[in-house]
């Protein structure tokens, strides 16, 4: 019934001058990872990001820097390890290791006012219990990996044969653990945005959200729009209403709700699709792929590197949109946060509404921010 890999091969090959050195099939990049069949969201559909015609165009900057707001990632994942931000100030012997003994000296090297943040901070709770930088989720047994997943989805290393595809090909991703266990630290997110946007990153993913309006992280996440020149996204969550859901309901926040293989929006199978599925109505912006078939990331669950399949959620549509924001942040790195959200918000296709939900915009297609114009 779903469609998930298939290439219809209808598309003329663009005659783009082709910026990356990558295998290139007739202005098509498909990558060797393994399960890049099963990645419906990424594939070549009207409703889907169309990466492998993006990815002709632009595989983006390494030094372009998605920060992951979420619960701590496993930063030594295969598919992930060459992918985190490592902070030259503090890597001292400049060879971008990951939780270096060696760089480990109890110093604020760069003076940021964390001391050995090599490869980001951790949070949760850091203005109660003081803090620390393990940026690893606490538990390796807990099931919950859900910043491991986002990260994946971003950000996973592509073409490298293992796992799966990250829709930002070359940029990287920053760690900010503001979560735990399924529940996110509010101030903590808040000092994690301030620390991605000290530390250089101009993408921010939020793959959470509240039903209250709350007036300092509204404040705060103001702030960064209009002076830090960060593109700000978030998801629109998972409960089938159209309540405003904070901070993807701010207007300096780019809304993602979700779409299903087909280009509806989301929503989950029986029994759970009265209750699961895309939020919706004016203060959502855009979409991307959500559920109800599985989306396959990183992960590690019972201990094991491995690639799950078994989730779904706006936040893997938030995730997605990310990387494709790091993605023409690396073609036009002049732009400004708002010239950047304008051209994800003109570069969608149509989606079928088939309820009584509906969003303001379409399902993002990368393909169509990328390309040059006609
Ligand atoms: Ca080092
Ligand atoms: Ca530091
Ligand atoms: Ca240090
Ligand atoms: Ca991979």
């Amino acid at each position: 019934m779903l469609e998930l890999s298939r290439v219809p091969g209808i598309y003329a090959s663009p005659n783009y001058l082709l910026t990356v050195n990558s295998p290139n099939v007739l202005g098509f990049i498909f990558p060797d990872d393994e399960y890049w069949d099963q990645q419906w969201p990424l594939q070549l559909h009207t409703g889907k990001l169309n990466m492998p015609k993006a990815w002709a165009v632009e595989i983006g900057n390494e030094n372009e820097i998605i920060a992951v707001l979420d619960a701590g990632v496993r930063y030594d994942h295969p598919d992930l390890n060459d992918k985190v931000w490592v902070n030259p100030g503090e890597d001292l012997d400049s060879d971008s290791e990951l939780y270096d003994e060696d760089d480990m000296n109890e110093i604020d090297d760069d003076g940021n006012g964390f001391v050995d943040d090599l490869i980001g901070w951790d949070f949760w709770f850091w203005y109660q219990n003081g803090g620390d930088n393990t940026v690893d989720p606490d538990n390796p047994y807990d099931y919950f990996e859900h910043g491991t997943r986002m990260s994946g989805a971003c950000c996973a290393e592509t073409n490298n044969d293992i796992g799966i595809a990250g829709v930002a090909w070359n940029p990287g991703f920053m760690i900010v653990k503001v979560g735990h266990e399924g529940s996110i630290d509010m101030w903590g997110a808040m000092l994690g945005a301030c620390y991605a946007y000290w530390n250089g990153a101009r993408v921010l993913n939020m793959s959470f959200g509240f039903y209250e309006n709350q007036l300092f992280m509204s404040m705060l996440l103001k702030w960064l729009w209009r002076h830090g020149d960060m593109v700000l996204i978030a998801g629109a969550g998972n409960d089938l209403t159209d309540s405003p859901h904070y901070p993807a309901a701010y207007d300096f926040v780019l809304s993602v709700g979700g779409t299903d293989p087909d280009n509806h929006l989301w929503r989950e199978l029986p029994p759970w699709h009265l209750s699961k599925g895309s939020n919706w109505g004016d203060w959502v912006d855009i979409a991307a792929g959500a559920g109800p078939s599985n989306i396959i990331s990183t992960d590690f669950l019972w201990g094991n590197y491995i690639y799950t399949n078994g989730h779904f959620g706006t936040s893997y549509s938030s995730a997605f949109t990310s990387g494709v924001a790091a993605l023409i942040r690396s073609q036009h790195p002049e732009w400004t946060n708002q010239q950047v959200i304008e051209k994800l918000l003109e570069s969608t296709d149509p989606i079928v509404f088939n309820d009584e939900r509906y969003i303001n915009g379409g399902a993002l297609n990368a393909w169509k921010s990328l390309r040059m114009p006609q």
